[in-house]
């Protein structure tokens, strides 16, 4: 291992040169002991004191980003995204308070630092973001799972890679702290909290940063209180791109209902004071507040990128000339505070210190296997689970609840009626839980599964969005992080995917990059699946599931029967509130307004509502598939849709004297293996039946289970053909069908 101070770079070259430069005056006239209480420049809030700590946290984010690059070549640090000349961000960090929640770009190493060495007691923010280099498990955050900036006592939460995806979870938690305050849920933040998310320049272009920034506009356009604080900070570059000049400030000034403030990123003062404002805007007005700094990038984007190779020298050259290390230190020897000496000392002494203790933890250790990197990523306490599962409102509180009407005494119910009623008692039982989407409370949804809930409990609860999928899904990450228990709905399958981001990237990452002190509880209802008769297409008859299930720690239920929705949404709230899960809770809209099973009138496809004594005895645990008759020749498989098709398809089957049992998996992730192998060898026989394509879905899924654990029996499957669903009849054609199902059970038995 080579020597950690060995060689300077040409920032660190003219960092020396520039401050020998400078012409130091006369020692500040407000010292006094030690301190240093006036003001740096006249003009500025900013003390003495104050710039001296943030200086040091800027020179010790410089120094970090030394270590990184340091570290990488002895192939112990395996990050290198630095923060040299974004330092600034130290008195972003020092104008808003200590427990203001912050979602960070990855250049904010001197933001860290600075809240770290405010905190109380201070924490050692250059440990903890060298631990983070190394990848160690001691790593206070992301325990050796990623580079990421947070602390949970810094109430900074942490964020994946991909750019501005935190936006929409950040304007989520500002609109989400005052409500969970007035609903009277218990949260991390008080109500008078700032959310503060940061950015880079070329990130406000991403459809999500617009997204996010237009949702903060229309709610502050509407007077909703968004106490919000965007850090634009703008080094006119993403990666090689060049972000045209003025673009920032155009595009962020044009938008309605966010307020914008500049500051010169390179002089601390004027970012310190202008972040005061903008978080004194954000905090009284409860109204979003765009912050742009114009910054330089030092180093290249990281530790690989030769920006040489597309910025020439008098471009880099110029970009030194802006170092905020150079523009704090002109502060402060202008100031009298240090001479020109005492900064290249303390420069000096700030490296020596980075450097030794990346050396010290070089070889911390990390982790080495599959169960200590999986632990965070799906926590699971059946037993809380059950407990939240059968918790009711009190018999006064439901019978207001559902205006004297309760379900249980009204007759069997639809699958749209029974997830409402479920609904509908889990809002009586659970006051931090918001139901919300497009078209959920007015109208009371597309297909009327939140009929009445607005009315029932009001719009502080029971809200409609905005028509974004994204900020939806960002409303939710937000509250859930507020303590609230969002459930917010997703019109159709299809919309999901242009926002599955949120779900895979943001809530689902979460507990995983935080090791668990951060949670995301989550149940998103989502309408989907075909069989709509022809009506609506692929966008209303989608089927793709592919895309969720890979996602780790994921639950998604798939009820089709009205019994096992009420139970299994109910496990879902439990879940996600006993350990914080991310439920998916995909809903059959043909099945939603069924009644019958084999003939009309015979009421087969409704249930009735148990009342909550009846819980427990109904309790779904995840994971638990149900069975459907005990035929002993062949086990149909199958789930949503399908499960009618196939208990339709046995009646046939059984009156050729084939007997078959149905298995309803209920669960799509997990898979409830144990059920599939148990169901498997009571016939020997398995038709897997799967509305989803051939090809990524579910069916593979059940195979996998099959040959993993060698069953030996007889195997087939039909599914649904890899194809979008088309208009009209033609959706037939491409669609599973019941007689796919008899006819690929008759060739079994053959
Ligand atoms: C959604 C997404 N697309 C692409 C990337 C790859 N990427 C990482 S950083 C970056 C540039 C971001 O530039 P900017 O927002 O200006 O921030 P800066 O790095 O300049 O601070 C890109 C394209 C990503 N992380 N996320």
């Amino acid at each position: 291992m080579s020597h950690p101070a060995a060689g300077r770079d040409a920032a660190e070259q003219h960092f020396a040169d520039s401050i020998l430069k400078l012409r130091a005056s006369a020692p500040q006239s407000s010292f006094s002991g030690g301190g240093f209480p006036g003001a740096i420049r006249a003009d500025s809030a900013l003390t003495g004191d104050r710039c001296l700590e943030l200086f040091d946290a800027q020179l010790a984010s410089r120094h970090l980003d030394l270590a990184a690059r340091w570290l990488r070549e002895q192939r112990a640090g395996f990050y290198t995204i630095g923060s040299s000349g974004h330092e600034g961000n130290a008195a972003v960090a020092a104008a808003l308070r200590g427990d203001d929640p912050a979602l960070l770009h990855y250049r904010s190493g001197a933001f860290y630092l600075a809240r770290a060495a405010a905190a109380s007691p201070p924490r050692d923010g250059v440990r903890d973001i060298l631990l983070g280099l190394v990848a160690a498990e001691a790593e206070p955050i992301a325990g050796g799972r990623h580079k990421v900036i947070g602390h949970v006592d810094l109430h900074i939460i942490p964020q994946t890679s991909t750019i501005a995806s935190h936006l929409p979870r950040a304007v989520g938690l500002a609109f989400a702290l005052g409500r969970a305050a007035r609903l009277g849920t218990a949260s991390r933040w008080p109500a008078d909290a700032v959310v503060v998310a940061s950015i880079g320049d070329a990130s406000i272009n991403h459809s999500t940063a617009a997204g996010a920034l237009n949702t903060a506009g229309y709610c502050a356009y509407q007077r909703l209180p968004l106490p919000l604080v965007i850090v634009c900070e703008d080094n006119g570059l993403g990666i090689s791109v060049r972000t045209p000049p003025g673009w920032v400030a155009a595009a962020a000034r044009a938008r309605p209902g966010i307020t914008y403030f500049h500051a010169d990123g390179s002089d601390l003062a004027d970012v310190y004071d202008t972040a005061l404002a903008a978080a004194a805007w954000a905090r009284y007005r409860r109204s979003p507040a765009f912050l742009h700094l114009s910054m330089v990038r030092l180093g290249g984007h990281a530790g690989s990128d030769a920006e040489a190779g597309y910025r020439d020298p008098a471009e880099l050259t110029a970009d030194m000339a802006a170092d905020p290390l150079v523009g704090t230190a002109r502060l402060l020897v202008e100031a009298g505070i240090l001479t020109p000496a005492e900064v290249l000392d303390r420069y000096e002494r700030g490296r020596a210190r980075v450097l030794e203790m990346a050396a010290e933890l070089a070889g911390a250790p990390r982790l080495t296997t599959a169960a200590q990197v999986m632990a965070p990523l799906a926590p699971r306490q059946p037993d809380a689970v059950w407990a939240g599962a059968i918790l009711a409102a009190s018999e006064d509180k439901r019978r207001a609840a559902f205006g004297g009407k309760l379900p249980e005494l009204v007759g069997p119910l639809t699958l749209a009626q029974s997830i409402n009623a479920t609904l509908t008692d889990a809002l009586a039982a659970r006051p931090e839980m918001l139901v919300f989407g497009e078209d959920v409370a007015r109208k009371g949804g597309v297909y009327g599964v939140t009929r009445g809930l607005l009315a029932r409990f009001g719009a502080g609860r029971v809200f409609d969005t905005l028509l974004d999928e994204q900020a939806i899904l960002g409303l939710a990450l937000g509250s859930g992080l507020a303590g609230l228990l969002p459930v917010p709905e997703i019109q159709y399958l299809a919309y999901l995917h242009n926002a599955a981001d949120q779900i895979r990237g943001e809530a689902a990452t979460l507990s995983f990059f935080s090791q668990g002190q951060f949670r995301n509880p989550l149940v998103v209802r989502i309408a989907g699946y075909g069989y709509q008769e022809g009506f609506g297409g692929h966008f209303h008859n989608d089927d793709s599931v592919t895309a969720l299930r890979d996602i780790p720690g994921l639950i998604i239920a798939s009820p089709a029967r009205p019994d096992d929705a009420a139970a299994m949404l109910r496990t879902c709230l439990a879940a996600a509130a006993a350990d914080g899960s991310v439920c998916v809770f995909l809903e059959p809209i043909a099945l939603y307004h069924a009644r019958d099973l084999y003939r009309s009138t015979d009421g087969g496809w409704r249930a009735p509502y148990g009342p909550p004594d009846q819980w427990a005895a109904g309790h779904v645990p995840v994971g638990r598939a149900r069975t459907h008759g005990t035929g002993t020749d062949l086990t149909i498989m199958t789930f949503g849709n399908g499960l009618r098709l196939s208990m339709r398809a046995a009646a046939r089957l059984a009156m050729e004297g084939v007997s078959c049992r149905v298995l309803d998996l209920r669960w799509l992730a997990p898979l409830p293996a144990e059920d599939i192998l148990r169901e498997a060898r009571a016939t020997g026989r398995v038709l897997i039946a799967d509305e989803t394509r051939r090809t990524g879905g579910v069916s593979e899924g059940v195979l996998a289970v099959l040959a993993d654990d060698r069953f030996g029996g007889w195997v087939r499957r039909v599914t649904s053909e890899d194809s979008f669903v088309p208009l009209g009849d033609a959706a037939d054609a491409v669609l599973l069908s019941q007689r796919q199902i008899e006819d690929a059970g008759r060739a079994l038995m053959g």
